[in-house]
């Protein structure tokens, strides 16, 4: 008998909209319930690829817009298999920021839109993608630490922003929006009823790929 995959759930949004602590209520929330899940955060910042990318997110190295794009997808690819393996063996994944994010930053500085979806063309398709928008981007921008990395800064993220709203038009039969600025309480209620309803359909659901 084959065992049912796991599903593969990815929280997009702007910098400081709470996907993180998002992630972990619905991890221990799954865990608690007795399913077996498990977090990811792109970048994965300790491989090779990661600790550049990490140079560049600090400020501490530069690189051409391009090489950084293809650092970020070869970050993914990287883990990829590793992923599509446990999750054929039943573990479910809450992955925080995925090849949208890789998209909506690099476009956001300029680069065409389809050059930028290419190399994550072939990645596992999420069965959900939970993105956490906020109603004022300037409440985010006011809470702890915003403005340590080299994308928080309010201008650059309106920008991103315009593009994750377009992936959610387009992609609407996975992409659910919620309001990022209610309670941390409230928007996991929300969350964990998508995802209950999420994860009944996928056991019976081959994994497709990014297109
Ligand atoms: N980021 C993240 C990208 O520009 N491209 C990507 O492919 C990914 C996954 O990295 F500003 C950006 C988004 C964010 C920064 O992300 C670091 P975290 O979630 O703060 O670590």
């Amino acid at each position: 008998m084959s065992l049912s995959r796991g599903a593969f759930i990815v929280f997009e949004g702007l910098d400081r909209t709470g996907k993180t602590s998002q992630t972990r209520r619905l991890y221990n929330r799954l865990t608690e319930k007795g399913i077996k899940a498990k977090l990811i955060h792109f970048p994965e910042r300790s491989s090779a690829i990661g600790q550049v990318i990490n140079a560049y997110l600090t400020n501490a190295q530069d690189l051409p817009d391009e090489v950084i794009h293809l650092m970020f997808s070869a970050n993914r690819w990287e883990h990829i298999n590793g992923i599509r393996q446990e999750m054929l063996a039943g573990t479910t994944f809450i992955c925080d920021r995925y090849a949208y994010s890789g998209a909506a930053y690099s476009v956001a500085k300029g680069l065409h839109f389809d050059w930028c979806c290419s190399p994550d063309r072939g990645l596992i398709k999420p069965d959900a993608v939970i993105y956490l928008k906020a109603s004022s981007d300037e409440a985010i921008a006011s809470r702890g630490n915003y403005g340590g990395e080299r994308y928080e800064k309010l201008e650059f993220q309106r920008k991103v922003g315009v593009v994750f709203d377009q992936f959610c038009e387009k992609e609407s039969s996975y992409w659910h929006q919620f309001d990022a600025c209610q309670s941390e309480e409230n928007l996991h209620a929300e969350i964990a009823a998508i995802v209950d309803e999420v994860l009944k359909e996928t056991p019976s659901q081959s994994l497709a790929k990014l297109t």
